[in-house]
């Protein structure tokens, strides 16, 4: 039997952070035991195999730079395990498959890799460095949303293609953020950004903005027909600004710091149920209501569904579901 340890991270977005790991023979091993066994392996700029394991003499793992292999792992580490705890926590959920199991991480992919993906087969998370080795895609929020993309799989298994890939994209958007604002860090707030800490623009702007899609240049805010040939990054757009509707409402608003201001296609005010509300009915939708081939159409009876079953059918939850898929122009 091993004795649960937790060590010391020092990590690249999130600030110092406790990480599992485990006593090993005479050094500590990037080990979660609390959290499935959740390992974090080094690549060491392959694109293939598992990697090396990571090991450390004294528990204290990162500096918060690039400088050194371990920092990645760090946040890698972290990102799986607040993930873990969310789902437990908040989503009742012991892992990915509701069965107790971890996946695995793996950081440092390839040369300068700027992406991070969840991959079925191998049931783990890979992240690359980023241009310059200088911003690993390692951050919370891009953790949460490759471990989702793991959650789906396992549910409602949508298709990563036509209306069903947005809605793909959008629950790793969703529950990424819901991830990263769970977590409480105060060096990585929660905000309905993406990736708003990995630079991957060079100019300091986010991946993705949920409040209103289309900052970003070319997500969609609302739904049209069609919409389904495009890329699931892109037409994820209108889940996720129904998500940031659902949860605070239309209009100007500060959450965390940071200005939102948030249209509706017809101009009607929609007014926010809360986000942890939110999260509870995409999560329902998501595990009772959608499958593979669930459109925007479908998404939106699976969500009303989801808000009867929580709140009833005469609730202001419920309505308030109609009007942000109304607002996103699916009705
Ligand atoms: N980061 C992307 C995602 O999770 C990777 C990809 O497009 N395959 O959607
Ligand atoms: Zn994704
Ligand atoms: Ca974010």
């Amino acid at each position: 039997r091993q004795a649960i340890e937790t060590g010391t991270g020092n990590s690249q977005y999130s600030g110092k952070v406790a990480v599992g790991s485990v006593k090993s023979g005479t050094s500590w091993l990037l080990k979660d035991t609390a959290r499935g066994g959740h390992m974090t392996y080094n690549l060491k700029h392959a694109e293939d195999g598992k990697g090396s394991k990571f090991t450390d003499a004294d528990n204290i793992w990162g500096n918060g730079k690039t400088t050194i292999a371990q920092t990645a792992a760090v946040d890698a580490h972290y990102g799986a395990a607040v993930t873990w705890d969310y789902y437990k926590n908040v989503l009742g959920r012991k892992g990915i498959r509701n069965d107790g199991k971890a996946a695995y991480s793996r950081v440092h992919f390839g040369d300068e890799y700027v992406n991070a993906f969840w991959d079925d087969d191998c049931f783990c998370m890979t992240y690359g460095d980023g241009e310059g080795n200088k911003k690993p895609l390692t951050e919370l929020d891009v953790a949460g949303h490759e471990m989702s993309h793991g959650l789906t799989s396992a549910t409602a298994n949508l298709e990563y293609s036509g209306e069903s890939g947005g809605l793909n994209e959008a629950t790793s958007d969703i529950f990424g953020t819901a991830v990263e604002f769970y977590a409480k860090n105060p060096s990585d707030v929660g905000d309905y950004l993406m990736g708003e800490k990995i630079d991957i623009n060079g100019d300091g702007t986010p991946l993705r903005y949920m409040d209103k899609p289309s900052k970003d240049g070319y997500s969609y805010d609302y739904w049209k027909r069609g919409i389904g040939d495009d890329d699931p990054h892109l037409t994820s757009g209108p889940a996720n600004h129904f998500f940031y509707l659902l949860s605070e409402g239309s209009g100007k608003k500060v959450v965390n710091g940071v200005t939102y201001d948030s249209p509706t296609i017809d101009g009607k005010a929609v007014k926010g149920i809360g986000r942890a509300k939110a999260e509870k009915i995409w999560y329902k939708a998501l595990t009772a209501y959608m499958t593979s081939t669930t459109n925007y159409a479908q998404a939106r009876t699976a969500t009303l569904k989801a808000a009867k079953a929580l709140y009833g059918g005469t609730s202001a939850e419920y309505k308030a579901v109609g009007a942000a898929w109304a607002g996103v122009n699916v009705k």
